[in-house]
């Protein structure tokens, strides 16, 4: 606490700034690197206790990331020349291991403020300042705001009838104690099947006395292709790096590869799985995102993936009964309308006689007991440890439990109940000065995520140095532009198939939320253009100077 109360450094009480960041993941510390760089006084404000976002609060057993070395980590030369990996997809400690690297190289902490958790937030305008509080009652004053929480900052929990009332080790994913559960010859259980709980399952399969995996919709999930990477065949690669790093933001998901250009039925079945085979045996998101380009708009080409995509899985998996429930002939949903969960041997976990899978579809859960897990059927399943799986108030819920406050008084909580509005997904009308990446609107869930925070870090600092350049006070997104955006955003989610499905792209699994798109479904390269048309002439926003 009295580290907090400094009078001076990132934990000062009034702090008087030119930016403060919330947040100190891959954005937050973009933020901060660049625009520190060009002269302005800034600091994150971290409700964690170190840098790395996400790769801090996802220490659950199996974090790794779904996207290959190098996409998934920054194109500034400083950081990458000096820096190896172990594996083509690192896990959450290699990650966190990285960020040390990044503050070595950047020198990032000293300008950062660890377990400072914004609790409420509004812009004065005749002051032009943002007042921003933290729980612990310090004021911090800055021109501008920056919100980059990411899109799991909020953790979901059902609110399972006797939550608390069970007797063994219980744990949501994004909250998995730093030092880990021993799991080995214990009974446990796993609740949802998105990436975390794909991954928990994969790495607890071998090690516990029995493991029983609670399934509502399987997870499509493609081999990710996981192998060591030696040094040298890094400090090989790096010669090509600046222009990959470059290729990255012209790909669609900011990846390296993008979709083809054919449809599906441009080629002949013998062809379709030759390609599809050629794509799998890629591994990663390239039977996803470098497939056909029709693939996630037309639902007879997307059956012909869900196929390929069914029959590798089913060859996999021995017993009928789980076969069916893991990968069924006929589609849960379009192939790749929910992310699919990149596995290394996710199916073959339920051919050890100690793996069972229960379908919560048909047979839901009805209450946690002291023992176990309770299922509608009358069955109390009997269990030392559990995983609660279950995702997030995903994209929004970053934003929306900060108690941010707008210039006309309304929360943005209030504002956001029955949908998200924003401009460009960088900034939202009525919160002047504040800008926001890796969140709503922007390319976000569909995209690697140091591809999305670079393009829009980079298009927040240009619009804050044009700001000052121009002696503007205050910039506020009108209603009109707003709305533009909106619509914009929802006519390119609904000319694919992405409103087919609720999914985290459709606002997630918490009960109420709105069933929308929040993410900009039309790639990175045409999101970094349509914002940067309002850098030339401040097209959607209203200026104060
Ligand atoms: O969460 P999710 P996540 N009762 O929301 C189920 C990314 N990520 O933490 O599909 C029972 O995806 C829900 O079922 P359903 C990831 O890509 C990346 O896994 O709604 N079950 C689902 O199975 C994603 O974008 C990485 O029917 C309930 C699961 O819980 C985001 O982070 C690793 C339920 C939730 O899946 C979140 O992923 C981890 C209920 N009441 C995460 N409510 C990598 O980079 C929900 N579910 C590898």
């Amino acid at each position: 606490y009295a580290r907090r109360r400094a009078t001076t450094g990132p934990y000062a009480d009034n702090l008087n700034l030119d930016v403060l960041i919330v947040g100190a993941g891959f954005g937050g510390v973009f933020l901060l690197y660049s625009l520190r760089k060009r002269g302005f006084n800034c600091v994150i404000y971290e409700a964690g206790t170190d840098l790395g976002g996400t790769w801090r609060w996802n220490r659950y057993p199996g974090a790794r990331v779904d996207s290959e070395v190098p996409e998934y980590e920054y194109s500034i030369p400083e950081v990458w020349k000096d820096w190896t990996w172990t594996t083509n997809y690192p896990n959450y400690e290699e990650l966190r291991l990285y960020f040390d690297h990044v503050d070595k190289v950047l020198d990032i902490k000293k300008d950062c403020a660890f377990e400072s958790v914004v609790v409420d937030a509004q812009f004065h305008e005749s002051e032009g300042k943002w007042h921003v509080k933290t729980e612990d009652g310090r004021i911090a004053k800055a021109k501008y705001f920056i919100v980059a929480a990411g899109f799991a900052a909020k953790r979901y929990i059902p609110d399972f009838k006797g939550l608390d009332s069970f007797e063994g080790i219980i744990h949501h994913s994004s909250f998995w104690p730093e030092e880990g559960v021993n799991v080995h010859g214990k009974r446990c259980a796993v609740i949802g099947t998105g990436a975390s709980g794909v991954q928990i399952a994969q790495e607890w399969g071998p090690q516990t006395k029995q493991l029983t995996v609670f399934q509502r919709t399987p997870n499509l999930a493609v081999p990710m292709g996981k192998k060591p990477l030696t040094r040298e065949e890094q400090q090989n690669a790096k010669v090509h790096y600046k222009r990959l790093f470059e290729l990255r933001e012209r790909c669609f998901g900011g990846f390296l590869f993008s979709f083809s250009e054919k449809n599906t039925f441009d080629d002949s079945p013998e062809e379709q799985e030759a390609f599809f085979q050629e794509l799998w045996d890629h591994g990663g998101f390239a039977f996803w995102l470098g497939t056909y380009k029709d693939n996630l708009f037309n639902l007879k080409a997307n059956r012909v993936a869900y196929d390929f995509w069914a029959r590798n899985v089913r060859n996999r998996i021995g017993d009928p009964r789980k076969r069916d429930l893991l990968a069924p002939l006929e589609p849960p949903h379009p192939f790749g309308v929910k992310r699919p969960c990149l596995e290394q041997n996710y199916y073959e976990q339920f051919n050890r006689p100690n793996v069972e899978i229960v379908d919560i579809k048909q047979n839901p859960i009805v209450e946690i007991t002291p023992k176990g897990i309770r299922t509608e059927d009358g069955t109390e399943h009997e269990f030392d440890v559990i995983a609660v799986a279950t995702g997030f108030d995903i994209t929004t819920g970053g934003m929306t439990n900060m108690g941010l406050r707008s210039i006309h008084g309304t929360t943005l909580k209030e504002e956001w109940k029955s949908a998200a509005n924003t401009y460009l997904g960088t900034t939202v009308s009525g919160y002047p000065n504040m800008f926001h990446l890796y969140g709503p609107h922007g390319p976000t869930l569909l995209s690697n995520g140091p591809s999305s925070v670079e393009v829009q870090g980079r298009w927040i600092v240009d619009m804050i140095k044009k700001m000052e350049r121009e002696g503007v006070k205050y910039i506020d997104p009108t209603e009109e532009a707003t709305k533009a955006w909106k619509a914009r955003i929802n006519h390119l989610s609904d000319i694919s198939l992405f409103p087919t499905t609720k999914s985290t792209y459709m606002g997630g699994s918490l009960p109420g939320k709105a069933f929308e798109q929040v993410n900009y479904a039309g790639g990175i390269p045409a999101y970094a253009a349509e914002i940067r048309q309002a850098l030339d002439d401040w097209k959607g926003f209203r200026i104060v100077k």
